[in-house]
């Protein structure tokens, strides 16, 4: 949700408030807390988000100019009983010194939790305020638009410039940006201070609730949810300053198709922003010209558009953007330049470049059907992960060095896809799998969610538009993930996710509809209204622990049923077990490196036999990575089931996950084995654990 301006003192009260009501009464109104079911909405009147506009991510051109915020910005922690009090004292008006609280210095991007050596930082529930200064040169006091651009805050955020408000946003992993022109020191110094509330209650996505907890010290708030990851937070992305012309392309949109002849088509749309230009620049005629060029930088097409800012441009013989080892030449992307060109006189003679953007495009059809997915006419076979952004120190902070990391790993062990569980992930890391070739599942932070109500509704919908305005451009995303296991059994449910899915499916940008479902295909009443349909099970983890032997019948069964019920396409989003790096045991224990081979290798027998029905498109590892949770009884530093450890060094099972992940591609497209696969062990046995290699 976005205000603007003047209006923002009175909403921000009253969102704190709300948020603060919310999170001690777990939102219920009085009149039916007592009551034993929670009622049955209808969401005929529900209000639709309004529709994100901007957003292009910053990138220098001849025409603007980008500068990073990031760095080691200045922390405040509010009192956790009092999360107002910067509010009321104004602290935004002055330095944070001024306030008397302990200042502390603050990476960005960071969580801020795991940066200090107390529990009180790490724990925090509320408010925080960050602060820092940065100059702006007095050559963009006219003629130009300067932008505050955040890649996200978690969860809510309110922003001042000069200790005047300049913006708010809520829902986290989404960026927002505002125009501070107005607000701006040109040719001097100026201060931006933010305030973010971590706060989670019934009515944000996700939910969580807030409760006064008694202690030795007296009654504290206490933040609790259901989601199995830590709710880091803080200036979670980058934080950019940027420029544009007065008149300025300010936002886009690209649909690409490829033909099995070679033809490649890109229609874009482009919209422009001139209203903060003097009424005459407006009234010239603005042209739009449009150049395509390769990988190599040589122009394979252009177009030049007189007034119209849409358009088709045909690519004969066109390269296209292909997944890892489905082809030699994966992640192909063109560059496609947007130029804004104003003729200054009526005969279109003296044209003046106004502004120019470059997109990366990747070119390439997707399409679905009742039984599978496909990218350019060829069914896919997902083969990945469910992650997490987390490490530790830097908690859910933007590192480049372990998103580097992260896909070398993903390469190395020959997966094709990741499902970005449970929110959406940064900006980077979109283009980085846009690059590399690896699919994504995009999924929006509704984790869990319970207790269904129309206002949830509209914040859930509004995590969705902001999530596909975000990433609709990336040739990677291959659906959208509308919640991961939200209480979907709940007969509140089914209204609720109509509605939803209704609303997301009218602005899916062609990509279908999924979720990670943990009901039962008997119970669940979400799964009707997907185009694919994906379960999270934990056999032989949370059922049947230590029984490796209970895998393969109930597995096959189970996706089986959710086939006949929905004739869908059935994915298995999370399947795994918690291991400790470094626990052997033989024979296998639960918790064993050991066990964790085993129950892999029971799955993989079980995904054998579902693949041969050809709707059973894929298997994702619950995870990745080791992460944080929160403290629980039932896990050791956090949640233990990733491949990796935290710290991105393989378990036992991630080479055998490599021998599997690179023998379904070898199988299904031919892709060459790299060579450190298998190890020499003697002349007569065999190298490796699969037949197929
Ligand atoms: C799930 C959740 C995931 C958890 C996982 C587990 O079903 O989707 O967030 O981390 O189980 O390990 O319990």
């Amino acid at each position: 949700m976005r205000w603007k301006g003047k209006a923002l003192p009175f909403f921000l009260v009253l969102q704190l408030y709300v948020l603060q009501v919310s999170a001690n009464q777990e939102g219920i109104p009085q009149s039916l807390k007592h009551n034993k079911e929670w009622p049955l909405f209808e969401y005929g009147e529900i209000r639709k988000p309004t529709p994100t506009k901007g957003l292009l991510y910053p990138r220098e051109s001849e025409t603007r100019e980008v500068r990073s915020l990031d760095g080691m910005w200045r922390l405040v922690r509010s009192d956790p009983k009092d999360p107002l009090q910067g509010i009321r004292e104004k602290w935004y008006a002055n330095s944070l010194r001024m306030s008397g609280k302990e200042v502390i210095p603050m990476p960005v991007p960071a969580s801020y939790n795991d940066i200090a050596t107390t529990d009180s930082l790490r724990d925090h529930v509320g408010t925080v305020w960050y602060e820092r200064t940065f100059y702006v040169p007095r050559l963009w006091k006219d003629g130009v638009r300067t932008w505050l651009r955040f890649g996200s805050v978690h969860y809510s955020a309110i922003v001042w410039i000069n200790g005047r408000n300049a913006t708010s946003h809520s829902i986290g992993h989404l960026p927002f940006e505002a125009d501070i022109s107005a607000l701006l020191n040109f040719g001097g110094e100026n201060l931006v201070t933010v305030m973010c509330d971590n706060r989670l209650g019934n009515r944000t996505i996700p939910q969580g609730s807030v409760y006064q907890a008694s202690t030795d010290k007296g009654t504290v708030p206490v933040q609790s949810y259901t989601f199995d990851f830590f709710n880091y937070a803080g200036i979670h992305r980058s934080v950019h300053l940027y420029t544009t012309p007065l008149i300025h392309i300010s936002d886009l949109e690209v649909r690409t198709l490829y033909s099995s002849n070679g033809m490649g088509r890109i229609d874009y749309r482009l919209w422009v922003d001139a209203s903060q230009a003097a009424e005459y620049q407006q009234m010239l005629v603005t042209n739009l010209r449009v150049v395509l060029r390769d990988r190599d930088g040589t122009e394979v097409g252009q177009q030049m558009n007189r007034l119209v800012y849409q358009g088709s441009l045909l690519v004969p013989s066109a390269k296209p953007w292909w997944p890892y080892l489905m082809n030699s030449d994966p992640g192909y992307l063109y560059s496609m330049e947007f130029q804004l060109v104003v003729a200054c006189n009526e005969d279109d003679s003296g044209c003046a470049l106004q502004d120019a953007y470059r997109l990366p495009v990747g070119i390439r059809t997707l399409s679905w059907s009742n039984q599978s997915l496909l990218l350019n006419g060829v069914p896919l076979y997902l083969r990945g992960f469910g992650r997490h952004e987390d490490s530790d120190i830097r908690g859910k902070g933007l590192d480049n060095a372990l998103l580097a990391r992260d896909f070398n790993l993903l390469k190395w062990i020959g997966a094709n896809a990741y499902r970005t569980s449970h929110y959406p992930y940064s900006e980077e890391s979109m283009q980085f799998a846009d690059e590399q070739g690896i699919m994504i599942i995009d999924e929006c932070p509704a984790v869990n969610i319970d207790i269904f109500e129309p206002q949830l509704l509209e914040q859930h919908m509004s995590s969705l538009e902001q999530l596909i305005h975000r990433d609709r451009n990336h040739p990677s995303v291959i659906a959208w993930s509308v919640a991961n296991e939200p209480r979907s059994a709940k007969p509140g449910a089914l209204e609720y996710f109509e509605t939803l899915v209704t609303y997301t499916r009218s602005i899916a940008q062609g990509r279908p509809l999924t979720a990670a479902i943990n009901a039962s295909p008997s119970t669940c009443h979400l799964a009707q209204f997907l185009d694919i349909v994906g379960f999270n099970r934990y056999n032989s983890w949370y059922q049947n622990a230590g029984r490796t032997d209970m895998i393969v019948d109930q597995l096959t069964e189970e996706a089986e049923s959710w086939r006949d019920k929905f004739e869908k396409p059935i994915i298995q989003f999370e399947y795994g077990g918690d291991t400790m790096e470094g626990m052997h045991s033989l024979p296998a224990f639960i918790w064993s490196e050991e066990y964790q081979v085993q129950l892999f290798s029971k799955h993989f027998r079980a995904f054998d036999e579902l693949r041969g029905k050809r709707w059973f498109i894929g298997e994702f590892v619950w995870n990745f990575a080791d992460f944080r949770t929160a403290q629980t009884i039932t896990r050791v530093g956090g949640n233990k089931k990733g491949v990796f450890t935290r710290n991105r060094q393989p378990k036992e099972v991630a080479h055998l996950l490599r021998q599997r992940y690179f023998a379904i591609a070898r199988e299904l497209d031919h892709c060459p084995l790299p060579e450190d696969l298998t190890v020499y062990i003697s002349r007569h046995s065999k190298h490796s654990r699969h037949n197929e290699l």
